[in-house]
This record gives C-alpha cells, sequence and structure tokens, in this order.
C-alpha cells in the first residue's frame, strides 16, 4: 500500500535532488567562470546525476498511483546559488554537507517505509543507499585533497586535470 505519508515524503525528496542539482550547477557555473575547466565538468555532470535521482523518484512515485506533483516557482530552491566570492575549499565543504544531508534524508525515508510496511519502497530507496554511500565517500576525498593542497597553484592545476581524467563520465 501507497500511503499518504510516504508519498509526501517522497515528494519532498525529489524537491531535494532537484536542489541539489541546482546547487551542483550553480557551483560548476562557478568553476567554469573561474577558469577550472576540469571541476566544471565533474560539477555539470554531478548535476546532471541529481536530476536523475529526481526523475527516478518521479517515476516511482506515478507507477504507485501517486502523482508527482512540483512546486511552483517562487519555491526559493529556483534561487539556490553558489556566491561568487566563495572559494574552492568552500565550495567542496558545501557540496559535502549537501551530500551529508541527503543521505541522513534517505535514512529517515527507510525507516518511515519499515514504519509503514511499504517494503516495494524499502526496496526502491536500496539504489539511494548505495548511490549515498558512493557520493559522499567521493566528497569526502575531494574535500580532503583540497584542504591538503590549500592554496598551492601546481597542486590546483593537478587536481583540476585529474578530476577530469578520473571522475567525469559525460564529458561534452
Ligand atoms: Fe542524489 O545523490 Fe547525492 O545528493
Amino acid at each position: 500500500m501507497f500511503s499518504e505519508i510516504i508519498q509526501t515524503e517522497l515528494k519532498k525528496q525529489l524537491i531535494r535532488e532537484l536542489e541539489s542539482s541546482q546547487l551542483y550547477l550553480s557551483m560548476a557555473s562557478w568553476a567554469e567562470y573561474k577558469g577550472f575547466d576540469g571541476i566544471c565538468e565533474f560539477l555539470y555532470d554531478h548535476s546532471n546525476e541529481e536530476r536523475k535521482h529526481m526523475l527516478k523518484l518521479i517515476r516511482y512515485i506515478n507507477k504507485r498511483g501517486g502523482y508527482a506533483v512540483f512546486p511552483n516557482q517562487s519555491s526559493s530552491l529556483f534561487f539556490k546559488e553558489f556566491s561568487l566570492r566563495s572559494s574552492l575549499k568552500e565550495l567542496f565543504q558545501k557540496l559535502l554537507e549537501q551530500e551529508k544531508e541527503i543521505s541522513k534524508e534517505i535514512n529517515k525515508l527507510v525507516e518511515l517505509s519499515l514504519q509503514e510496511k511499504d517494503y516495494f519502497t524499502y526496496n526502491f530507496l536500496q539504489w539511494y543507499i548505495e548511490e549515498q554511500i558512493e557520493e559522499e565517500a567521493l566528497s569526502k576525498m575531494i574535500f580532503n585533497q583540497i584542504e591538503l593542497i590549500g592554496d598551492e597553484k601546481v597542486g590546483l592545476y593537478l587536481f583540476n586535470r585529474d578530476i577530469r581524467k578520473n571522475y567525469v563520465t559525460n564529458m561534452k
């Protein structure tokens, strides 16, 4: 049974995925503007991934007989922006915090699906758990590297080059 409460909470999660996508898009634009051509590709790619996570939720809600509606355009999520004055370290710190926040919400959803005895949703959410484990670990690893490099220009140059080589899946 697909309860109202599960539907409502899944809809909130699809908005969070859209928020992540929007935030990473804003970060990608920042990185491109600053000349980090590898980092920006990573972030554009990450933004697209988050949009796919949102789509997956929309399709699931509708498949179960719900209706995945969107908030109206005055919602704050359309203004998620990464400040031009921020640093690269702040960018990856924010990204890590965002991923941790999403993991927390996924955990709550899993708990709710068990309380509601909705094993279809419980099963559906396993994919998100795997995904968050990977994304949190990757974000943490990148943040640690950035902390290590600091303002060292050669280090930043190599990092920018390596991130393009190692992590970007959908190159232009
Ligand atoms: Fe949607 O995977 Fe991260 O946030």
